[in-house]
């Protein structure tokens, strides 16, 4: 199953059209790890609602109105303001916009999930710790390097492919 990741999309709207573009027709699922930011992002999000991906997003530091995301943005996407446990492909994920470092080696090294997928630094991670995989798609606003990027996760293969455009800043 590929599943899309997403991440720290800031209202950038011109640039996420883009990204969610290249998602389309090649995703079943979407991730989005938080930082939505305002509830009008969900026009964004509309035309993968309308391919029928299911899709699922944690709120994040910066998610300040999370009653408007959770009413204007829910119906679509599925979101909490804590975090996921959710399963595909057999495979256990643990979804979160940011934890501490320490306690993200904890929980990958109990072996409870396959991946956790997270947020927050702005920066793409992928990396196996003991059986968990943990993965970062960057900033899908690309505000902080100028680079704006998503990830595929494919669960049969166990790989991330990233893409990338450049934003102008
Ligand atoms: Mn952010």
């Amino acid at each position: 199953m590929k599943i899309g990741l997403i991440s720290d999309t800031h209202d950038n709207i011109p640039t996420c059209n883009k990204l969610v573009s290249y998602f389309l027709d090649k995703i079943e699922v979407l991730i989005h790890c938080g930082d939505i930011i305002s509830p009008f992002m969900k026009r964004v999000f509309v035309p993968l609602y309308d391919k029928g991906v299911k899709m699922y997003g944690v709120l994040g530091n910066n998610d300040g109105e999370k009653s408007g995301l959770m009413e204007i943005l829910g119906p679509i996407m599925e979101l909490t303001p804590d975090f996921y446990e959710l399963e595909f492909d057999t495979k256990h994920f643990l979804v979160v916009h940011h934890l501490p470092e320490s306690l993200i080696q904890s929980i990958a090294t109990s072996n409870k999930f396959d991946y956790i997928i997270k947020g927050h630094l702005h920066e793409k991670r992928n990396e196996k710790m003991g059986k968990t995989r943990i993965i970062n798609p960057g900033e899908a606003c690309g505000y902080l390097s100028g680079i704006a990027s998503i990830a595929i996760l494919d669960t049969e293969l166990d790989s991330v492919t990233y893409f990338e455009i450049p934003v102008e800043m």
